[in-house]
């Protein structure tokens, strides 16, 4: 016992210098001091240790509806590649389609668990339902299962590492084709009538609908409340411009996150800005007329 405390003592780092930061061409921290992660600023090694010894177990989910079925092999084997990897993981796969869903070969203290759910007939609602499912799942499993959860869009493969430096109480992602814009041009919805109305000389960042996470507690919160928000919403006879997306922006505003992910977590694969030193998530392209209906 002695031995090992010791041995852990002498685990080697290099020192963190007050005079030179790793990153000064970017924000790493917002004006309510939070991080925002982009590599560099962080030891992954020095973080698995201390996650380790959380002994955390991480839940994914992740929505499969209709024709996106097809983008759940490559996400889910490029996750067994890149997520968490050393650490424990849920997937959670929620699809209309349990059949469809491909046999993937997972590393060890890796679970995949299907959740059957309804389809709804509208696009714009299968991606807004997915709140209202989370918080429920949230309320009555996840929370015995999991400490975190990381929620993801399925048209995606990671293609580098994306760890436990992601972990926080409830964190969100900068969309990669706003990180550089000014608040004014952001896509929030401007309507004052919708529920997720943000003003032009209000809001921070743009944050994407398509990764976003926290502690079971914290994301059963958000997903209880924007979902709340789109049913207001629904009753006053109003769609938010960019669905869930829109109420997630919203919610951020009032409830500011713990944690903020950079593009590197959600990159388009638009352009190629020096900044951005990975691309660890990242879109694949849908054909359109193929797989929306
Ligand atoms: C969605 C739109 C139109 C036709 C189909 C679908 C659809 C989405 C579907 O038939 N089946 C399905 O499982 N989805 C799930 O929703 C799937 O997990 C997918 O990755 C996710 C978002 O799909 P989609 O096509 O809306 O992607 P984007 O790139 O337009 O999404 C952004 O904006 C959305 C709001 O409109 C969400 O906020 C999303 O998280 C954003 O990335």
């Amino acid at each position: 016992m002695k031995k090992s405390r010791k041995q852990e003592a002498r685990m080697k780092f290099s020192q963190p210098e007050v005079m030179n930061p790793p990153r000064t061409d970017v924000l790493v921290m917002t004006p309510w001091f939070v991080p925002i992660v982009w590599d560099g600023t962080f030891n992954i090694n020095l973080l698995n240790q201390q996650f380790k010894l959380r002994d955390v177990k991480i839940g994914l989910t992740v929505f499969a509806i209709k024709k996106y079925v097809v983008f759940l092999q490559r996400f889910l084997e490029t996750a067994e590649k890149f997520f968490m990897v050393g650490h424990k993981v849920n997937y959670y796969i929620m699809t209309d389609q349990p059949k469809e869903v491909p046999n993937v070969t997972l590393g060890e203290g890796r679970s995949m668990i299907v959740l059957k759910i309804q389809r709804y007939a509208r696009w714009q609602d299968v991606s807004m339902r997915r709140m209202e499912i989370i918080s429920l799942f949230a309320k009555k499993q996840f929370i015995h299962e999991v400490d975190y959860l990381v929620c993801l869009d399925v048209h995606m493969k990671f293609s580098d590492c994306v760890g436990v430096e992601i972990l926080s109480n409830i964190f969100g992602t900068l969309h990669p084709g706003f990180f550089r814009m000014q608040r004014q041009n952001f896509t929030y919805e401007r309507r004052l009538e919708s529920q997720a109305y943000i003003a032009h000389d209000e809001g921070d960042f743009y944050y994407a609908g398509g990764f976003l996470g926290g502690t079971v507690e914290e994301v059963y919160k958000l997903t209880n409340q924007y979902h709340n928000a789109i049913m207001t919403d629904k009753a006053n006879s109003i769609e938010a411009l960019w669905h869930d997306e829109s109420h997630l922006n919203k919610y951020f505003l009032n409830h500011k996150p713990t944690k903020i992910l950079s593009p590197e977590y959600m990159w388009d694969c638009k352009g190629e800005p020096k900044v951005l030193r990975k691309r660890r998530f990242v879109i694949v392209p849908k054909n359109c007329d193929q797989i929306k209906n």
